[in-house]
């Protein structure tokens, strides 16, 4: 059985599709998931969501252990968590920061990530879809197919 594909999603995103759709859409983090299991094609994936930092934490050092990728959308703890980015760090594979926002479109405090200068690649602004657009990129990067 080959390594899951850890997607990690931070504080608020529970309550995905739920409110100001104008920036991130109406599709819930349920779709989301079901989205990124399509997309893997039988490739497996953790998929979870918390509103903890020590939570991601812990998946991370997880993921260090079991894992063959890290998909992170970290929400707020982007701007704040040197512990993410300290976790992340130890992890051998591909990482890839995600926001279904632009945040450089943003104010100035959404400009400067601490999860960027230890990720393989960012997405931002691809809106849910970048979930799908992620899965593929850790397969291919893995050398797993992906489309
Ligand atoms: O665009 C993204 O994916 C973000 O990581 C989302 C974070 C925000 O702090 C980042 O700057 C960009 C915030 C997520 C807030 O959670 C929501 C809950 C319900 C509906 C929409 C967002």
């Amino acid at each position: 059985m080959s390594k899951p594909i850890y997607i990690l999603n931070g504080p608020n995103l529970n309550r995905l599709g739920t409110r100001e759709p104008e920036i991130y859409g109406h599709t819930t983090l349920a779709e989301v998931e079901k989205m990124c299991r399509d997309s893997a094609s039988g490739h497996p994936i953790v998929f979870r969501q918390s509103n903890r930092e020590y939570e991601i934490i812990d998946w991370v050092h997880e993921a260090i252990d079991e894992g063959s990728g890290i998909i992170i959308n970290p929400a707020a703890f982007t701007f704040t968590s040197m512990a993410i980015m300290d976790a992340l760090k130890m992890f051998p594979g591909p990482i890839i920061e995600l926001h279904i926002s632009n945040i450089h479109k943003r104010e100035p405090i959404y400009h400067k990530s601490y999860v960027s200068p230890v990720a393989t690649a960012v997405i931002a602004g691809l809106g849910t879809n970048g979930y799908t657009v992620a899965v593929q990129s850790i397969l291919q990067m893995n050398g797993q197919s992906g489309s």
